[in-house]
């Protein structure tokens, strides 16, 4: 069974309320039938709007995913100014993201944090992307594969074959991300390939043919087809040009 693309927006810390629900409404005016049948697609606003939009997703049966950028992985608890999976499971979020190189870099999150954050959003029923991939340095060093099968494997941790099947990994190469350099999608699909043999070998062939693989990094409608022309990426993770819902619509629609 061929794998469904994803393509999710990842908003990060932008857009205020209005603009919010103005993205979404005139991303449900471009999207058609076919693109929803041809691809999965998901929008991560910041946690404020989640309700929101979770209610026009809903009251206008717009058929896009509701996403979230970050969950603590304890299920409560006095953790101030955090959110827990089940509040989120609650407004209706499909799709956490998990271990995004902000996160891991600005948040100190650790490979360890990110797998309980992993096996949190498994537990609540949802699906994480986890976001896994290489700094400048560390690419120039020759130790991409090292760094990107570590936390492959660490993020998987813990979970079952048919876990790991069901989810989303996202490869974002650091040096590519918000900067407007993409890597080639040569390079992208190498390490893509190599995401897989990961998951292959910690979870088995049957993880490895069904998990989703994203490309991050730079995505724009400009380079999305030949990006997702490659056999192991299976989607993308869009942060800057998904603000912009024509943008988005566009890259949703790489395919013609
Ligand atoms: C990578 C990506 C989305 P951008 O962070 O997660 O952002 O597309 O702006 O490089």
């Amino acid at each position: 069974e061929p794998r469904k693309p994803l393509i999710s927006g990842n908003w990060k810390m932008h857009h205020n309320h209005f603009e919010a629900i103005q993205t979404v409404q005139k991303l449900a005016y471009r999207l058609t039938k076919d693109d929803y049948e041809a691809v999965d697609v998901s929008v991560h606003p910041p946690f404020t709007d989640l309700r929101s939009i979770q209610t026009l997703l809903q009251s206008e049966e717009i058929p896009v995913a509701l996403g979230a950028q970050n969950c603590h992985w304890e299920e409560k608890g006095a953790f101030t100014g955090e959110v827990a999976p089940p509040m989120l499971a609650k407004l209706d979020v499909t799709y956490v993201i998990a271990g995004h190189s902000e996160r891991r870099e600005l948040f100190g999150e650790t490979d360890d944090v990110v797998n309980q954050k992993v096996r949190a959003i498994v537990k609540s029923e949802m699906t994480p992307i986890l976001c896994v991939g290489e700094t400048l340095e560390e690419r120039e060093a020759g130790g991409t594969e090292d760094k990107v099968s570590g936390q492959v494997r660490a993020g998987l941790a813990g979970l079952k074959a048919e876990q790991v099947g069901a989810m989303v990994i996202a490869y974002e190469p650091i040096w590519a991300i918000g900067t407007g350099r993409t890597a080639t999608p040569d390079d992208a699909q190498a390490t893509c390939a190599l995401v897989r043999a990961t998951v292959r070998e910690v979870a088995g062939g049957d993880a490895a043919e069904a998990v989703r693989i994203q490309y991050g990094g730079s995505v724009k409608p400009g380079n999305a087809a030949e990006l997702m022309a490659q056999p192991d990426i299976d989607g993308a993770l869009v942060g800057g040009a998904s603000l912009d819902a024509d943008d988005f619509a566009r890259i949703v629609q790489w395919r013609h």
